[in-house]
């Protein structure tokens, strides 16, 4: 036997670690093969639906299953709970401005109920809202507000077999198609999302979010983020876009937002909280809509729905967030599984992004139409192999055209495993990669479902499936 390798070494370099040490674990529950035949059965074939003693590895999202650091757990102690005025909502304000450079901040209880804000703030009925593919949750509030989405990422966000360094970027002709069809008043505002959760985690480039500006100023038009995982993004563009290397990701940042009126945020992801969000603008008139609002559907304004101690591990876990080691090793975690299944010939979204790995249930299933739901069946199938939990990211998620009632049929047809943040190790990650190349080497078997309940608003989340 040859003498084993260390990853690093069988890369030709020295290894990395994370720049953290385990303070406190959370034990993990094996089951066995027929229990998970009859949980799963249980839960509708829907992952969304498994209570999470049933689950191994919990690969479901990367939203607000982070690991939260010492500092984070001592912030939470220095909660100050007033229901008005708390000294945490400032140290947050601070943050956000520091790191994200927006002026005024609104604390919501997560990135939907930012969502929902913004869009009612902004969006006219019967107005488009044109945006880098659409995300579930951002774009039902679009619609709920009026507005009508209009996808305008560029084409190769939709191939997932092209190695483009940028494939979350807006595509110029298309926004310059839309306004000769429709005209500038009939723009709500540009809704750039950064990293693209459904194209895998792809990011956007500096150059585009300039040009994307350079437009918006040319027809009056506002540019708002939703800055999720826009620090991922920034270590995207330190890693490829010429100019960026010296500079450090939370620069980077910085320069992003400058280019945007604003920002909505699930602080769930990036931020290394279990809980949490926000919306920031710059114009003072739209804040104090903002600010109004919020009282109506989410807490006062200097709480937005969340206890002080929850601002604070925010305001904490933005700083710790922008810092280059930790985001190099949580981006290097989500590669070293993608390396694994790339060598091993797997089908999946290429390059990795930023917070998953996308398998592409489309090749992984060639033998299934989009009708047998492929990611479903592929989430289900390796939740049986292994007690891991995937998400499907395909047509079940795409939901139905408000209008017509037919489904949307997306092109990206994915299986999604999320990584959380600081949670998991690289033996962990082993594990997982082996799981996928069992459920591959099996894949000829596999016949597909059939949806039985299909709830109206997102349906994924509680939709129930049987085998065909
Ligand atoms: C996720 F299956 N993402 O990726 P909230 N913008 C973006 C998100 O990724 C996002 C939100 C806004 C989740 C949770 C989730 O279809 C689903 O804090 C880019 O979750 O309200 C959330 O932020 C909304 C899972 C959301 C889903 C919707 O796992």
């Amino acid at each position: 036997m040859p003498a084993p390798k260390t990853f690093g070494q069988q890369l030709g370099r020295r290894s990395w670690a994370e720049p953290w040490k385990i303070k406190m674990v959370e034990p993990l529950f094996m089951t066995d093969r027929p229990t998970r035949e009859r949980t799963r059965r249980e839960a509708g074939y829907n992952t969304f639906l498994l209570r999470s003693r049933d689950v191994y590895i919990d690969l479901l999202t990367d939203s607000g299953t982070n690991a939260m650091s010492d500092r984070q757990w001592a912030g939470m102690m220095t909660g100050d709970e007033a229901y008005a005025g708390s000294e945490n909502f400032y140290h947050l304000e601070e943050a956000v401005q520091r790191h994200y450079g927006f002026m005024h901040l609104v604390p919501t209880h997560q990135g939907r109920g930012a969502e929902h804000l913004i869009s009612r703030t902004v969006i006219r009925p019967g107005q488009y809202v044109p945006g880098n593919m659409y995300f579930t949750t951002t774009r039902l509030h679009q619609e709920m507000a009026g507005g009508i989405f209009e996808d305008v990422i560029v084409d190769i966000a939709h191939d997932p077999q092209d190695r483009g360094d940028f494939k979350g970027n807006i595509d110029l002709a298309k926004l310059d198609a839309l306004i000769a069809r429709v005209g500038a008043s009939q723009i709500a505002y540009i809704s750039l999302a950064a990293t693209v959760n459904m194209a895998g985690g792809q990011p956007v480039s500096m150059a585009n979010a300039r040009a994307v500006r350079a437009w918006c100023d040319a027809h009056n038009v506002r540019l708002f983020l939703d800055a999720t995982r826009a620090v991922e993004n920034a270590f995207f563009i330190q890693e490829r876009e010429p100019g960026y290397a010296d500079k450090r990701v939370a620069d980077i940042l910085h320069e992003f937002c400058s280019y945007m009126d604003g920002a909505w945020m699930s602080a769930k992801k990036d931020s290394l909280v279990n809980i949490g969000g926000w919306v920031a603008v710059n114009e003072w008139a739209l804040f104090e809509e903002l600010r109004n609002l919020v009282v109506v559907f989410e807490g006062l304004h200097t709480y937005g729905g969340l206890a002080g101690r929850d601002m604070e591990a925010m305001a904490i876990g933005i700083a710790e967030s922008v810092q280059d080691e930790y985001i190099r090793s949580r981006i290097g975690q989500v590669r070293y599984l993608g390396m694994l299944l790339e060598e091993w010939g797997i089908p999946m979204v290429e390059p990795v992004g930023g917070h998953a790995i996308f398998l592409d249930a489309r090749r992984f299933y060639p033998h299934l139409t989009q009708d047998r739901f492929p990611a479903q069946t592929l989430a289900a199938e390796l939740y049986l192999d292994s007690g891991i939990r995937a998400m499907e990211r395909g047509i079940v998620s795409a939901g139905r055209d408000p209008k017509t009632g037919d489904h949307h049929r997306p092109k990206l047809e994915l299986t999604r495993l999320a990584i959380p943040r600081r949670v998991y190790t690289q033996a962990h990650m082993d594990v997982v990669a082996e799981s996928v190349k069992a459920v591959f080497d099996r894949r000829a078997e596999v016949r597909g479902l059939e949806m039985v309940y299909e709830p109206t608003y997102l349906r994924f989340f509680q939709a129930r499936f049987e085998p065909r």
